[in-house]
């Protein structure tokens, strides 16, 4: 049986991490579930800037002008614009140690999944497999009137224009979930079924501060699971976990997956 380490800020500044890690390593030899709910912060050592925080970009723009329908409509071209300029940056980025650590932890786990608030694929383009998408992903555009997609090559932005949908007319917008709307349904029921089965749930760089995804290590806790939180900074979150790593993502994880036997 391997003691739960006590999540209090106390406890977890007196410690050194790689007991810490050993105690999460040890325990991941004996689970075959594994979920990693992730989020901004996961990204941010990829030079993806977070949401909230000191460096978050909601420090220079207000989530109420931008991550809605209503923004949206009212300014369709700084939304579209403020995407655009999301999207070349994450292309222009790689993914981390962090990304990389969850790929090399799938060989070793029978079932690992990966439930993500990120909409930059840096999961994907590091080798992760069974990847959910809570809040869509910024490479996918669509029509707010027909539904029809727009993938990059034939969707871009320019400057001080609005982009229309070629077959109708309608507004392109971002296929990413805004503040008031639902998760996409099937996303949402995995997650949450894959958090009442599994054995083990990190939380990676996420601030707890968004629902649904937010509520899904209660759940996964009230179902027996051991939660580990990953994050230089306490979340709203914390006070549920057994284990905390204070420490950035790209430095613990690879860590963790270094001590599994
Ligand atoms: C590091 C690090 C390193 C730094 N290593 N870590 C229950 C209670 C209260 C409110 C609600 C509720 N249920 C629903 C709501 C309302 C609302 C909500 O949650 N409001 C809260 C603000 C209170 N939720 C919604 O509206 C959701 N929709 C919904 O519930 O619909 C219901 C419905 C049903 C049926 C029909 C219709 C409707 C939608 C939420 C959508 C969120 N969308 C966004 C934008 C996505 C598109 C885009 O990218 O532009 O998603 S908002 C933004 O926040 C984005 C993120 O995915 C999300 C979460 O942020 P995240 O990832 O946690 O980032 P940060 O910046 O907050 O934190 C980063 C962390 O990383 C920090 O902790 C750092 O310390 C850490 N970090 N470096 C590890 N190196
Ligand atoms: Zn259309």
């Amino acid at each position: 049986m391997i003691p739960s380490v006590p999540s209090s800020e106390a406890g977890i500044s007196q410690k050194p991490m790689d007991p810490l890690a050993a105690s999460v390593a040890e325990r991941i030899g004996v689970s075959t579930r594994i979920v990693f709910l992730t989020g901004a912060g996961i990204s941010a050592e990829s030079g993806v800037p977070t949401f909230r925080g000191a460096e978050g970009i909601w420090q220079k723009f207000r989530p109420e002008e931008l991550a809605n329908f209503d923004a949206f409509i009212n300014n369709p071209e700084l939304v579209q614009s403020w995407y655009s300029h999301r999207k070349e940056l994450a292309e222009n980025v790689t993914p981390n140690a962090g990304h990389f650590a969850i790929t090399e932890l799938q060989r070793k786990v029978t079932a690992c999944h990966v439930v993500t608030q990120n909409v930059d694929n840096l999961h994907q383009r590091a080798g992760n497999k069974n990847v959910i998408e809570l809040h869509g992903n910024i490479f996918r555009n669509y029509c707010i009137e027909c539904g029809r997609n727009f993938d990059e090559n034939n969707h871009k932005h320019v400057e001080g224009s609005i982009n229309h949908c070629e077959a109708c007319g309608g507004l392109i917008r971002p296929d990413v979930v805004w503040f008031g709307e639902e998760m996409p349904p099937e996303a949402l029921q995995k997650a949450e079924s894959l958090c009442r089965q599994t054995d083990v749930l990190f939380s990676v760089g996420t601030s707890g501060a968004v629902y649904p995804a937010a509520g899904l290590p209660s759940l996964a806790r009230k179902n027996g699971a051991f939660l580990v939180e990953i994050n230089p900074q306490a979340t709203e979150i914390s006070s549920l976990m057994d284990v905390v790593l204070r420490k950035p993502s790209g430095i613990a994880l690879p860590r963790i997956v270094e001590m599994i036997q």
